[in-house]
């Protein structure tokens, strides 16, 4: 590649394009860490891409109407940095340039979304981002279709890497975009053909348009270091009816002795290199030095969006005041008021009624009477809509013909959907749910994790929680996932025992802000427990006294979900025997941990037996039976600690001694 040539076909264009270039390699420098090689050679793509096409307003980041821009190759964070410094974004300073992946500042290794405005979501893990610009892109259509082109009408553009086309998850992000056909969808892919143990094709030869093509795409390419050539490319893809993929053909650490290897990958910081690449690139000022006519042009490129927004602004202002009071409590997460007579209508009725049901059809009744009220929810699962329940009657399928549908047809992409709806939440103004068995969250557990990393408020519907699911077997059983759930921090696991559980459990994973919650459902019908109609969320306290022990109390058995029935049945057994039993409802340890001591102590006290009862291993249970004042010699617990098997429910809860009996047994060896 002649530098001297690119330098002089397009001179502003390079130096400006170079004011990333020599950033990421002082901010690189002065961290001694960090990734020079991916902002090097896809500068000029940025500059093209920030100058001619995208939407941003540097004033007003969260500008619902904005374009999203969106890094998926994370590594090159700072490719995002330099693009937020160098167009005004408040919160990116100099200093925070300089202080690039240290302690208390928001450039961080890898774009955190949190930390800044204009970072649109968290990435790193490969292939994340690019699959979330897939929520963001089905986001944006549903909220057209819902309010209209004056209200809502941008573009997702991703930058993806090697890596991100690599990696699975790219798979299942490509083949529902396609099908889905959003159009305004467009990846432009830093085609530099290396990765860190070398060249690409030392382990892949894909045709990657091909693949794109095969899977629905328009897909064009460019020389990524021609600003013509690059923003050709990007026009057709803006007008193509499909998502569309560019394939930018790029020099990754451009101009550096390290150019088109993998040495280019990392950091570049040798101080003779750096100075012998910024020389080529004709770039004299000092370190984090911008000269002021480039940095006054890139801080210009925001005027036009000042002026989109204000127009913008002003057609919402002239909507009807309630459709755009509706926008508006949409974008900010807020839950309808009109939630919490719903949930408390259905708990109402289901006191009434006392319904033997799953958890999981329990969760549909709820979802039924939700959906109408809260506009902002998209449902989906992947591929089990009739085992998880997700779908109500009046949600209608969301498809390249119907954008009003607000249920989605994942497929059998368990991570596509769940980094779908990280993206369709962190777009704003939907409300993501989905579903798939709870033990495939292992399928989905990257995307979960970044939900919970992330803060976000996505729901995961998980059904058919435990060997209760019966015949499908150790395969599809889980054991450990609730476990693991509820070890990834900041994210809330919900166990409900009937559908008064499960409508409060709803209620709380709907209006939560800043959490991912998990609901694990059974797939095996449940008596009702709750008797009695509370206004009051008990789930919303963690755990609760569900029965109390009459007499002098000895034992306090600790239950979650399906196995609420079988505490309730070994407490029948041990009152008859004379043993004061409580039965305390654990649906949720997260919200329980969060209460106050006071609470805990009265739901949990000092004394008796403990002896908790949940078909998943004891991992995560120690702090209810042995903390909190219990003891190793008073604490017992029924559950699993090997996989399940395949054989009727009624069979493998005798085999796996989850039964009343066993319970009482427990409990009474302990007295
Ligand atoms: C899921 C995941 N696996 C591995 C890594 C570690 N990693 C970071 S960048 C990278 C290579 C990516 O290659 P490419 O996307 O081509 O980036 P380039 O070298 O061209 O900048 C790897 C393996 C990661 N960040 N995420
Ligand atoms: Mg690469």
């Amino acid at each position: 590649m002649d530098i001297q040539t690119l330098r002089a076909a397009h001179p502003d264009h390079w130096m400006r394009a170079c004011a990333i270039r020599a950033l990421t390699l002082d901010a690189v420098a002065a961290a001694n860490s960090g990734h020079s090689g991916m902002p090097m050679g896809m500068a000029d793509v940025a500059t093209v891409l920030f100058a001619q096409h995208l939407k941003f307003d540097p004033t007003a980041p969260r500008w619902p109407d904005r374009d999203r821009f969106i890094l998926s190759a994370g590594h090159g964070s700072m490719l995002i940095y330099s693009l937020l410094y160098l167009t005004g974004y408040a919160d990116m300073t100099l200093d925070q340039i300089k202080g690039f992946r240290q302690w208390g500042h928001i450039t961080a290794g890898h774009p955190e979304y949190g930390h800044v405005a204009g970072v649109e979501t968290t990435t790193g893990p490969l292939g994340q981002g690019l699959a979330n610009a897939v929520g963001f892109a089905i986001a944006e259509e549903s909220l057209r279709a819902r309010f209209g082109s004056k209200i809502t009408d941008h573009h997702t553009y991703v930058i993806a890497g090697d890596g991100c086309l690599m990696e699975g998850i790219s798979h299942e992000a490509i083949g529902l975009a396609g099908k889905l056909a959003l159009s305004r969808l467009v990846v432009l892919w830093d085609n530099n053909g290396i990765t860190i143990d070398g060249k690409v094709s030392l382990s892949d030869i894909t045709d990657q348009s091909a693949r794109f093509a095969a899977a629905g795409w328009d897909v064009f390419a460019c020389d990524g270091h021609d600003p013509v050539d690059i923003d050709r490319a990007i026009v057709a893809a803006k007008a193509s009816p499909r998502p569309a993929m560019i394939a930018c053909k790029t020099h990754i650490a451009l101009g550096h002795a390290a150019q088109d290897t993998s040495k280019g990958h990392g950091a570049l910081t040798d101080a003779g290199q750096m100075a012998a690449a910024k020389a080529a690139y004709g770039w004299t000022s000092g370190p984090f030095e911008v000269p002021a006519d480039i940095k006054r042009w890139w801080e210009g490129l925001g005027a036009h969006g000042v002026t989109a927004q204000a127009e913008w602004a002003a057609r919402l202002a002239a909507m009807p005041v309630a459709r755009r009071a509706e926008f508006e409590r949409m974008f900010t997460g807020a839950a309808p008021a009109k939630l919490a007579a719903t949930i408390r209508a259905v708990k109402k009725q289901a006191v009434a009624d006392m319904p033997k049901l799953a958890t999981r059809a329990s969760s549909e009744r709820v979802l039924a009477a939700v959906n109408p009220v809260m506009m902002e929810t998209i449902g989906g699962s992947a591929d089990l809509t009739g085992s998880n329940n997700t779908k109500t009657a009046d949600l209608g399928v969301f498809s390249a013909e119907d954008r009003n549908g607000r249920y989605i047809y994942y497929g059998i992409r368990e991570h596509g959907m769940a980094a779908a709806m990280n993206g369709m939440a962190l777009h704003g103004g939907v409300r993501p749910y989905g579903g798939t068995f709870m033990c495939f969250t292992d399928y989905a557990r990257p995307a979960m994790r970044l939900s919970a990393v992330m803060g976000i408020p996505v729901v995961y519907v998980m059904s058919h929680d435990s060997i209760g699911l019966g015949e499908d077997g150790p395969t599809h059983q889980p054991v450990e996932h609730l476990a693991i759930s509820r070890a990834t921090p900041n994210t809330l696991v919900i166990r409900p025992a009937d559908l008064v559980e499960t409508a409060e459990a709803w209620e709380i994973a709907l209006t939560e802000m800043k959490r991912p919650t998990v609901l694990a459902l059974s797939r095996q019908n449940l008596p009702a427990v709750r008797r009695v109609h509370t206004a009051q969320n008990m789930v919303a306290k963690g755990a609760y006294v569900l029965a109390e022990a009459t007499g002098r109390r000895h034992v306090i058995l600790i239950a979650t979900g399906s196995e609420v029935e079988i505490a309730l049945k070994a407490r029948d057994v041990l009152e008859g025997e004379g043993i004061g039993t409580r039965v305390v409802s654990m649906p949720c340890m997260e919200l329980f941990a969060a209460r106050d001591e006071a609470w805990r102590k009265r739901v949990l006290p000092a004394g008796p037996v403990r002896v908790a009862v949940e078909a998943g291993v004891r991992q995560g249970w120690d702090r209810w039976l042995l903390g909190e004042r219990g003891r190793e010699a008073k604490a017992g617990f029924v559950g699993m600690s090997t996989f399940g098997a395949s054989a009727p429910i009624e069979r493998l809860y005798q085999e796996f001694g989850i039964t009343a009996e066993a319970t009482v047994a427990t409990a009474k060896a302990l007295l």
